[in-house]
């Protein structure tokens, strides 16, 4: 799946990723091997323009060019780009309620898949407690079509509907939806003809079909090896039946990925699910995060950068370290520290990304009840203690102990021990090489 698009990518990104910094040559020259890639993964041409544009615009800014992990902040960007091109946020299917009938109707060339497919769709929506699947044979070009989504159906627990030598599909739906009704059926996937390409025919018994059981998703299945073609093809009966989305078959043949990159962006036809095999378990919902990931080969790196950035993002770094040096770092952001990174584990690994406490502290000797303690004693503190600590005299200090639980030989320590952290942080921030492995550090998560 993918191989030689991933392959190329993930040459790309270990390329950058590797160096510390970059200049506004080295993203030209990475974003120009990336559309070659694109091009020979058979993506649309004016797809890859517009992403080539894009992603230049994007990444030869100074926020990331001066980024403290340039490479990084630039994968981030393809990675988020061709999130995009892949139709960004996960489709579902949009059925109605379970009382309702539903029906799902698949379109697509002939060998596209249609048949597995909705057996395996079949398949899945009955794991679904809201979901009575019944299977609609009105594949009648064809003669071994019925018997072949008879004996999926068979094979998987799926009702289908058929009528043996039957030649109208029209009718044969008419008499499905009846059915479908009468035995509570709620959800009706209908198998159609193909042809071998799009022509005049097989639009109008579609389109006939269509206005007959108003569906509520018109799938096209498109062989995914098929790269433009696909989209092609996709576009054809988008402009005759308005299609709700697309099954991208044989994904697991396609090492390119060309029609899902540009299905998209070229249709504006979401792809809901893809075919991954054989099996009537081998489909699956399509997610473009997933797939953008797999192909920078960076499931690992985005998740971490994301992480990184949500625990602190550069600014934030950059606002401590001012903080620090003009002796505004407060115990309010002291308290934020911990909170924020303490979702990234441990406090004894975290405390290592604290500026100034590299090296400082011996990670065995870190006590984790003691630290949960110091959070709470700086909580029960007023907002205004937080950001000046010096203003907390003896009865507020007795307070404070009381509200957090602790003494007021604790509320002290900690303050004390503000006191010199802060100190030496100062000095710590003074330093350049110092500053910039803080930095790092901080980023890297
Ligand atoms: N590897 C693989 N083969 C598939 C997939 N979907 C369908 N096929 C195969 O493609 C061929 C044509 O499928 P079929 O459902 O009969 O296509 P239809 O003419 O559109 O109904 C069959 O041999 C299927 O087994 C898939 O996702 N992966
Ligand atoms: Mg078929």
């Amino acid at each position: 799946m993918l191989e030689r698009i991933s392959d190329k990518f993930s040459q790309i990104t270990r390329e950058i990723s590797g160096k510390s910094r970059i200049n506004e040559k080295n993203v030209r020259d990475a974003v120009e091997e990336i559309k070659l890639a694109l091009l020979e993964a058979d993506v649309h041409v004016r797809v890859v323009r517009r992403f080539v544009n894009r992603t230049l615009e994007e990444a030869t800014g100074e926020a990331v060019l001066k980024a403290v992990q340039p490479g990084q902040q630039f994968i981030k960007i393809v990675h988020d780009r061709l999130v995009q091109l892949l139709g960004d946020e996960r489709q579902e299917l949009e059925l109605k309620g379970p009382d309702a009938v539903s029906v799902l109707l698949l379109v697509g060339l002939q060998g596209s898949g249609k048949t597995t497919t909705a057996a395996k769709l079949g398949a899945r929506l009955q794991q679904q407690n809201d979901r009575r699947p019944l299977l609609v044979a009105a594949d009648l070009v064809r003669p071994a079509a019925v018997d072949q989504l008879v004996t999926l159906g068979g094979q998987l627990g799926v009702p289908v509907y058929h009528e043996q030598g039957a030649s109208e599909p029209l009718k044969v739906v008419k008499a499905a939806l009846k059915e479908a009704k009468k035995q509570q059926y709620n959800t009706v996937i209908v198998d159609t003809a193909g042809r071998l390409q799009v022509d005049e025919p097989l639009m109008n018994e579609i389109a006939a079909l269509s206005k007959l059981c108003d569906p509520q998703e018109t799938l096209l299945v498109a062989d995914s090896m098929g790269g433009q073609s696909a989209v092609e093809v996709a576009k054809a009966f988008n402009e005759r039946i308005t299609l709700s989305g697309a099954i991208l078959s044989k994904f697991d043949s396609d090492a390119r990925g060309g029609a899902a990159f540009s299905l998209k962006t070229v249709t504006g036809v979401p792809i809901k699910f893809i075919g991954t095999g054989e099996k009537a378990t081998d489909l699956e919902p399509f997610y473009p995060e997933r797939i953008a990931s797999r192909i920078l080969g960076m499931g690992d790196v985005v998740s971490l950068v994301e992480k990184a950035q949500d625990t602190i993002n550069e600014q934030e770094a950059l606002d401590l370290q001012e903080k620090l040096k003009s002796e505004q770092f407060t115990l309010q952001d002291y308290l934020e520290q911990f909170a924020r990174l303490r979702k990234m584990g441990p406090v004894s690994s975290v405390l290592e990304m604290i500026p100034g406490m590299q090296g400082q502290i011996d990670p065995d000797a870190i006590d984790e009840g003691a630290i949960k303690r110091e959070e709470a004693i700086i909580q029960s503190m007023t907002f205004e203690e937080r950001y000046n600590h010096r203003i907390i005299g003896p009865s507020r200090r007795k307070r404070i102990a009381r509200g957090s639980g602790s003494s007021v030989y604790e509320v002290n320590r900690l303050l004390k021990r503000f006191d010199k952290m802060r100190s030496m942080m100062r000095k710590a921030t003074k330093n350049k090489k110092y500053q910039q492995a803080m930095l790092s550090q901080m980023q890297k998560g």
